[in-house]
């Protein structure tokens, strides 16, 4: 057994997500999750809202409500979506929680006493018409490394480099459109990161199993400088962690909080408090996970995360914890994703163009979405969504497939058997041949879980669901049965036990049908761990009871009819449309 420590990028706490953010981090964390769990090692899956920083006061400012209020009200949100969605959080907290206070100031007071902070002397981006500071996203211009017009005063979008917001050419303030900004003076604390590049580099170039997309963009970053200059890490603003040290204010430092990414990849680790104390677990059990001196070095530490992300997690998160103290657990692999793109063109908040999570559960099971994300997934390149291709891997892959055998093996025992599950004749040449050919392809989808090959994995697990439904088309029990009762009840019982396999290994994928489908047969195979074809798979064989009572499953899937994709396509185009 394995100790894995798994968090997804925290969600911005402004609005609800849309399906891009939701398959570029929290979703495919949950499947690993899943997978991981039922392979029986022991897991922590962490998640938690990112609240500090601008996005919070903006949203804030535009809903009407003050900071915390917004913040806590869209904590809850998020929280109920995510379990709509059988996210299955270990612990989904909260980056604004007091143990994260407490331990940011506490890095901070480690950094400085290690050398590694400096004051410096910032000139800031002040709004005459706003009254105020300009911080982060407060600011768009023009990014001076690519050009790209729309860069934010954080980092620019397009090409990932993380700015500073006076470095933005042609800046404008988002609150008021204006570019009547001075530049005026005031200090901030730096991290100096450029100290770390050598313990960066090297930490980086041992991880030799990470995929391309993670090593090439923290490479990017590292080798060419920009990427680790010394970082402010703190800002003008009301709503964050007060930068204070052993409790008072930090000399110079009035009136100015910790930089949001400096704080939020901290409450992977205050969460991981949080958790530790909601399940009073005794006061060390958190440094099991995250210091190598208790437990962590046994701990296989994997982040998920879009590809924005990974600059910030490949440097300026462990330039963090390398500088505090040596004995923090750094990250073992990194999942990053690219982007998924709506019809085509990008998803967007403001213009409502694309589906967000509470929308997307309105409309369809949670299943749905994600099956097809988590099969569409952007690993290697962008992916698009569109209702179409929706269209078919619900109606094809979930309802012809998956959802045809199940009905129709349910239905027909119930029919001709009654509510027992017959036990019928010994397994024939059939039965043997199709547990080997199931045998094969699951070991490579257990490689592909293993190696978090999303895409190739749903292509190994499609091909197990259209091995049972083209076993049962082959063997037609409602034929045999006209001639040869215990050998159609041979048929279902092995049936059955296939379908209680595939229902198994389909958890970390569609969790809420693979519960359903057990559902079927009692109660007592739910929470199983992960089945091996040599050994139990055909034992499950023989310890399927007979005589267990048997519900059919009509409806698995509803197919999606032509008409309504183009509702759809037609409501969700965005207001130009
Ligand atoms: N809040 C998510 C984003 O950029 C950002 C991740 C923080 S992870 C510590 O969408
Ligand atoms: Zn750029």
């Amino acid at each position: 057994m394995k100790r894995i420590l798994i968090t997804s990028a925290l969600p911005y706490i402004n609005g609800i997500k849309h399906l891009g953010n939701l398959v570029g981090s929290q979703l495919p964390a949950d499947l690993y999750a899943r997978y991981m769990r039922a392979k029986g090692h022991e897991v922590a899956f962490i998640c938690a809202t990112d609240e500090h920083g601008t996005p919070a006061e903006l949203a804030a400012i535009e809903n009407q409500k003050s900071t915390e209020e917004y913040c806590t009200e869209m904590w809850q949100v998020q929280k109920d979506l995510s379990d709509r969605f059988f996210l299955s959080f270990d612990f989904f907290g909260r980056s604004s929680s007091s143990s994260n206070h407490e331990l940011t100031k506490q890095f901070a007071k480690n950094l400085d006493k290690n050398g590694l902070l400096k004051k410096v002397e910032e000139t800031q981006l002040y709004s005459i018409e706003d009254k105020r500071f300009l911080p982060d996203r407060y600011v768009i211009g023009t990014c001076p490394e690519c050009s790209y017009e729309r860069a934010r005063g954080d980092q620019c979008e397009h090409c990932t480099r993380q700015l500073e917001a006076s470095e933005l050419i042609n800046p404008r303030s988002v609150l008021s459109g204006t570019k009547n900004l001075e530049l005026i003076k005031t200090n901030h604390l730096y991290l100096m990161q450029s100290k770390l590049k050598d313990k960066l580099l090297e930490w980086i170039e041992s991880n030799k199993n990470w995929p391309i997309l993670t090593t090439s963009i923290a490479k990017k970053w590292l080798k060419d400088g920009e990427g680790l200059q010394d970082r402010s890490i703190t800002r003008d603003l009301n709503w964050g962690i007060p930068v204070e040290k052993n409790g008072k204010q930090w000399e110079g430092m009035e009136n100015k909080v910790f930089y949001v990414w400096f704080d939020a990849p901290i409450a992977y680790i205050s969460s991981t408090v949080d958790w530790a104390m909601s399940k009073n677990e005794h006061s060390d059990y958190w440094k099991s996970w995250w210091l190598y001196d208790h437990g962590a070095e046994n701990v296989h530490y994997v982040q998920f995360m879009a590809k924005d992300n990974i600059p910030f997690h490949t440097l300026s998160f462990p330039a963090t914890l390398l500088g505090a103290n040596s004995s923090w657990k750094l990250v073992d692999f990194i999942k990053g994703f690219n982007w998924l793109t709506y019809e085509g063109g990008k998803f967007s908040t403001s213009q409502k163009r694309g589906v967000f999570m509470n929308q997307a559960l309105d409309l369809f099971p949670s299943d749905y979405w994600r099956w097809w994300l988590l099969s569409n997934a952007p690993e290697t390149s962008d992916a698009d969504f569109t209702w179409q291709s929706f269209q078919s891997s619900v109606n094809k892959d979930l309802a012809d497939v998956l959802g045809n055998f199940v009905s129709r093996l349910t239905k027909f025992t119930l029919s001709k058997f009654g509510k027992l599950i017959p036990k019928g004749t010994e397994y024939g040449q059939d039965e043997l041949d199709t547990i080997s050919e199931i045998e094969k392809v699951f070991g490579k989808y257990d490689d592909a879980m293993t190696r978090i090959e999303i895409r190739k994995a749903t292509s190994y697990l499609r091909k197990i669901w259209s091995i049972g439904n083209e076993y049962l088309q082959r063997s037609q029990p409602w034929m045999v049965i006209k001639t040869n009762e215990a050998e159609a009840a041979k048929i279902i019982r092995f049936g059955f036990n296939l379908m209680l396999f595939i229902s198994d290994i389909s958890d970390p994928f569609i969790p809420e049908t693979a519960k359903k489908i057990k559902e079927c047969i009692g109660n007592s195979y739910s929470n199983r761990q992960w089945p091996s074809v040599k050994q139990n798979f055909v034992s499950i064989f023989e310890n399927v009871e007979v005589g267990e009572k048997v519900s059919p499953i009509e409806n698995l899937f509803t197919k999606i009819e032509d008409g309504y994709v183009l509702d759809l396509e037609k409501q969700f185009g965005g207001i130009d449309n």
